[in-house]
């Protein structure tokens, strides 16, 4: 594939997103082709394969519903999918739907640009190819340009350094080897415990604490599996249609109109369900912080329970951001590790990392000698992949520049002056604040039936205006404002990435009435978007 002229479509990425895009459109009759940086297909399942990676979203539900061939055929092994069988699963897809055969492997999109004559892109790879397509998808994911090392002196260090985004494929044999962790978000919780069990000696380098709520995993029994399929189509209507996309129920009270009894009822019981069951306990923790505290303090006295050490478990308690400000956690025996001999915590807020140096991490009391560093430090996150495309659209406007002082979008899909290009899950969208596999159907199913409504009318391109762009990313904003997320700093904000410009990415509006006002959008002949 060096020249490729004959595509109605490039998608970029061949995880959960490009997959299904892939599919949708070979089923509309047009031409498409996956371009997908790694050698197999997976996304965010084909890189994260760090020990203990696993979804916090429960298999049954993070899933596609698109075949009721493919989700009567396959069958989870687990409430949580781990790393390994999500792949399997998007493995199965790819062969099954034979997908493979328009994926392009080991090609890396270094640029799309725009031939405003013509109304189509051209894509360029690393690989040298070269392909036009009237319009581009990008299906990079919300969490796939890994954060560089922020520790200087990493190119010292005389042993192992590994991020868990970037895990070996091979694995990393950790028996008997002094271990370091840097980062305690969902990647440093969900394989701190497993590191433990394989290492001599763990230490975590803890920045900020997070909340973080058990899982309770386990197999998943075949009957309730069965259950569940047989009425998925109620079910995942319900969830589409709700605020979170989970299936968990949400409450319609809020925390400071119940009783005391009322408000522990209802934490011990969602803390009992386990997992992101907490989302959605009560209507106002996300708005008002003093009904957020008392979840907070919920939680705290949770880690105070299951940390033996009052010191470490003082440590462990988060107190700089409100919960849910930042990804709330799920976890299995967190916090129970630290209860081991030969498990450190280094709390980096009471003692800063300096450097790494030859044998370890030097912090400012001094050095933890360790034979294996392993950075879980998170992402550049919803935007990074996408400004990692050199994208110039309408009159040689560079995305990236048009996007300086944060990302620019309408309805988290569509970019004013870059006409047929579409973002799935982009920021302005809940994306990351939802069950992505839902938000990702969804988004495919509108941008593809947008390309069939084009096809179909004979028309030639869609972007959205500004105005309308402009309305959205203030309405974005504006909802963002109302709530207490703006007041962590969380990749949401694009606060752990050092200059990164501090804007909600997410919207918040919840993903039911957002699907809602996509479809209404659509009905009304694509408000806000120039069609020619
Ligand atoms: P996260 O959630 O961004 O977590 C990264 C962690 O690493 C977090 O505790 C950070 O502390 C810490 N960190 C980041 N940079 C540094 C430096 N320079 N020094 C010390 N500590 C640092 O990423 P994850 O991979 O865990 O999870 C990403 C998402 O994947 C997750 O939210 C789920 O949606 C799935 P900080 O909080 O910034 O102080």
């Amino acid at each position: 594939m060096e020249r490729e002229t004959e595509l109605d479509a490039v998608v970029v990425g061949a995880g959960f997103a490009g997959l299904y895009a892939l599919h949708r459109l070979r089923g509309m009759g047009l031409r498409a082709r996956v371009l997908e940086a790694a050698d197999g297909v997976g996304g965010t399942w084909y890189w994260n394969r760090y020990p203990g990676a696993r979804c916090d979203v429960e298999s049954l539900d993070y899933q596609y519903s698109f075949s009721d061939e493919l989700l009567r055929e396959w069958r989870w092994s687990e409430r949580y999918p781990a790393q390994e069988e999500i792949l399997r699963y998007l493995r199965h897809v790819a062969d099954r739907f034979d997908l493979n055969r328009d994926i392009s492997l080991n090609t890396r999109v270094t640029a799309a640009v725009l031939d405003e004559a013509s109304s189509t892109w051209t894509v360029t790879t690393d690989t040298g190819a070269e392909l036009t397509a009237r319009h581009v998808i990008m299906a990079t994911g919300c969490l796939s340009v890994p954060k560089e090392p922020e520790a200087p002196g990493a190119d010292t260090f005389a042993g192992e350094i590994h991020h868990t985004g970037r895990w070996p494929h091979e694995g990393v044999d950790l028996t008997g080897k002094r271990v370091a962790v840097i980062g305690t978000g969902s990647s440093g919780i969900q394989s701190i415990p497993v590191i433990a069990e394989e290492a001599s000696e763990l230490t975590v380098f803890q920045r900020t604490p997070n909340f973080s709520a058990p899982a309770w995993n386990g197999p998943l029994d075949p009957e309730t599996a069965r259950e569940v399929v047989d009425g998925f189509d109620e079910r995942r209507r319900a969830i589409r249609e709700s605020v979170t996309s989970l299936h968990y129920p949400a409450n319609d009270k809020g925390a400071l109109e119940v009783s005391d009894e009322e408000r522990e009822r209802e934490l011990e019981a969602r803390y009992e369900a386990g997992g992101l069951n907490m989302v959605g306990v009560f209507t106002d923790v996300m708005i008002d912080p003093a009904a957020n505290e008392h979840v907070a303090e919920f939680f705290r006295r949770k880690i105070r329970e299951r940390v033996d050490d009052p010191a470490v478990a003082e440590a462990l308690i988060p107190r700089s951001h409100p919960w849910g400000t930042k990804r709330p956690c799920v976890d299995t025996e967190y916090y129970e590790t630290f209860n081991r001999d030969d498990v450190t915590l280094v709390d980096l807020r009471s003692e800063p990392l300096e450097e790494i140096v030859a044998e370890g991490v030097r912090t400012r009391e001094r050095t933890y000698p360790v034979d294996v560093i392993v950075f879980a430090t998170g992402f550049d996150a919803m935007t990074g992949a996408v400004n990692a495309i050199d994208i110039r659209g309408r009159d040689g406007a560079v995305l990236r520049d048009a996007w300086a002082g944060g990302p620019r979008t309408y309805l988290g899909i569509g970019l004013a002056g870059f006409p047929n290009l579409f973002l799935v899950t982009g920021p302005g969208s809940p994306s990351v604040f939802s069950n992505m596999v839902v938000s990702i159907e969804q988004h495919v199913d509108w941008i593809t039936d947008a390309i069939g409504h084009l096809r179909d009318e004979g028309l030639e391109s869609m972007e959205p205006t500004a105005e309308a762009q402009d309305a959205w990313v203030a309405h974005v904003a504006e909802v963002a404002d109302f709530t207490l997320m703006t007041q962590a700093d969380s990749w949401y904000m694009g606060a752990n990435v050092p200059g990164k410009p501090r804007v909600c990415m997410p919207y918040l509006g919840g993903v039911g009435p957002y699907a809602q006002r996509c479809r209404e959008i659509a009905d009304a002949g694509y408000e806000g978007f120039a069609l020619a």
